[in-house]
C-alpha cells in the first residue's frame, strides 16, 4: 500500500473523488472528506464527482473518467487521489497505476487521523490494532489474488506467497502482541469504572457525531478543559469528571467520548469499543446533535447504528440540540424543549448552545430530575423536557419549528 505519511505541517495537495452509486448519504460536495483530509493535515485543491449504475471492478470508475481525474490532477499538481468510496485493494493498485501517484480511501483518511491523533497509551493501541486488522486484510485479499494468477490447480508455492505468508505470520504476531497489551491498560480502566459502580454514581456519557460540540458541552458543564476544535475526531480518549448538579444536591460523572461518524471503518469500531465502554456503561446518554449542519438526520441515524452495534440502543437517551446560535431565524424552534422521534421512540429533546451557553440551566435542570428519578428508583421515569420550569433561558419564539 503506499499511503503517504500524513503530517499537519506538509500540507499535500490532493484530489478529492466521489461516485455517486445513488446511496442516500451521497455527498455530492465532498464537504465531509474535505474536512476529513484537512484534519489529516491534507489540502484538497480539486474535487469531481461522478455517477455510475455500479462500481467496475478493475477501476472503481469508468476508464473515461479515469483519464478526466488523471487530466485534472495533472492541471493542479496534486500529489494524491483520495476516494469518498471503499476501494478494494485490486482497484487501489490499478488506479495507482493508472493515475501514476498514491491513491486512497476514506477508511484510509480516517485510521490516519485516528494515528495522528491517539495520545494516550490505550487510545494509540486501539489505532495500531485497527491499522494492522486493516492492513491483513488488504493483504489476505493480496495474497489470495496472487494465488489465482500463479497457481493452476494442484501447483502451489511460488516467490509471491512466501512473502506474503511471512508479512502475514508477523501482522498476526503484532495483532496478537498489541492485544494482550491492551487488555492490560483496559483492565485497570475497568476496575475505576467498576469501583464508581460500587459507590453508586450517576454515570452520563456525551455521545455523537465529530464536531457536535460534546466536548464544548462538556466543558461548559463541567468547567473543565477537553480539547475542542472545528476538526473531526478532535477527541479521541475519554475523558471522565465528576459534576455537582445542585438541583439535586448529588454529584455525577460524566464523560466526554470520541466523536462518531459515517462508515467508521469496522475496525475502528471495534478497537475503540473499549473506549467506549464508558458510554455503554453509562445511566443515561447525551446524545450531542449539530442542529446547524443540513445533515443531522442522517448523522443522528448514524450514531443510533453506533450505539446499537456497540449494545448501547437501549440506555435513556436526551437529545441535545446543540448550536442553537447558528441557526438561521427561519429554522430557530418556537419551543426549546420538545419530543423528538428516533426510530419510533419518542425521544425527549433540549436545545442549546454549548458556546453561547445558551439552555444549560435548562438542562442541568433535566439532567438533577433525571438523576432524582433514577435515586428514588424508578426505572421508568423519563422527565418530560416541556415540564421543566424554566423562567429566564427559553426564548420561545413565534415561528413554528421547522427543524423538527
Ligand atoms: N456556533 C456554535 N458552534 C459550536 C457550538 N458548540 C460547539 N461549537 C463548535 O463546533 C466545533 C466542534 O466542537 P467540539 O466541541 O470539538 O465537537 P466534538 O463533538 O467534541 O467533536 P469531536 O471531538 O471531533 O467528536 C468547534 O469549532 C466548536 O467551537 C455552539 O453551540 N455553537
Ligand atoms: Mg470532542
Amino acid at each position: 500500500m503506499s499511503a503517504s505519511p500524513l503530517s499537519p505541517e506538509v500540507s499535500t495537495p490532493v484530489l478529492l473523488v466521489g461516485v455517486d452509486f445513488g446511496f442516500p448519504h451521497f455527498d455530492a460536495d465532498l464537504q465531509e472528506l474535505a474536512q476529513l483530509a484537512q484534519t489529516a493535515g491534507l489540502r484538497p485543491v480539486a474535487h469531481l464527482t461522478c455517477k455510475r449504475k455500479a462500481p467496475d471492478a478493475a477501476l472503481l470508475v469508468g476508464s473515461g473518467k479515469a483519464d478526466e481525474i488523471k487530466l485534472l490532477a495533472q492541471m493542479h499538481g496534486v500529489q494524491e487521489v483520495w476516494f469518498d468510496q471503499s476501494l478494494s485493494p485490486a482497484q487501489q493498485r490499478n488506479l495507482e497505476r493508472y493515475l501514476e501517484m498514491p491513491v486512497n480511501d476514506r477508511t484510509m483518511l480516517i485510521l490516519e487521523i485516528f494515528a495522528q491523533r491517539a495520545r494516550s497509551h490505550e487510545g494509540k493501541l486501539q489505532v495500531e490494532l485497527a491499522r494492522l486488522q486493516y492492513l491483513s486484510t488488504r493483504l489476505v485479499r493480496r495474497w489470495s489474488h496472487l494465488e489465482r494468477q500463479q497457481g493452476g490447480i494442484g501447483q502451489r508455492g511460488g516467490p509471491g506467497e512466501t512473502q506474503i505468508e511471512l508479512d502475514k505470520r508477523m501482522i498476526g504476531e503484532a495483532i496478537k502482541r498489541t492485544k494482550e497489551r491492551l487488555l492490560k491498560v483496559q483492565k485497570q480502566r475497568s476496575t475505576q469504572r467498576r469501583q464508581r459502580q460500587r459507590q453508586g454514581v450517576f454515570s452520563i456519557s456525551l455521545v455523537g457525531y465529530t464536531n457536535a460540540g460534546k466536548s464544548t458541552l462538556f466543558n461548559a458543564l463541567v468547567k473543565a478543559r477537553a480539547y475542542a476544535a472545528d476538526q473531526l475526531f478532535a477527541t479521541l480518549d475519554t475523558t471522565t469528571r465528576q459534576m455537582y448538579l445542585a438541583e439535586a444536591q448529588t454529584t455525577v460523572s460524566i464523560s466526554d467520548t470520541v466523536g462518531f461518524i459515517r462508515a467508521l471503518p469496522h475496525g475502528l469500531v471495534k478497537a475503540f469499543q473499549a473506549t467506549l465502554q464508558e458510554a455503554i456503561d453509562a445511566d443515561l446518554l447525551l446524545h450531542v446533535v449539530d442542529a446547524s449542519n443540513e445533515a443531522f438526520p442522517e448523522q443522528l441515524q448514524q450514531v443510533q447504528q453506533v450505539l446499537h452495534e456497540i449494545g448501547a440502543d437501549r440506555i435513556p437517551q436526551l437529545l441535545v440540540f446543540n448550536k442553537l446560535d447558528a441557526l438561521p431565524a427561519q429554522r430557530r424552534p418556537a419551543v426549546l424543549q420538545d419530543w423528538y422521534e428516533v426510530d419510533g421512540q419518542q425521544v425527549p429533546r433540549i436545545f442549546v448552545s454549548a458556546a453561547a451557553h445558551q439552555g444549560l440551566d435548562t438542562l442541568r435542570q433535566y439532567l438533577a430530575q433525571t438523576v432524582l428519578a433514577a435515586l428514588a428508583n424508578d426505572p421508568d421515569a423519563t422527565t418530560d423536557p416541556s415540564a421543566i420550569d424554566t423562567d429566564t433561558e427559553t426564548t420561545a419564539q413565534a415561528e413554528p419549528p421547522a427543524v423538527a
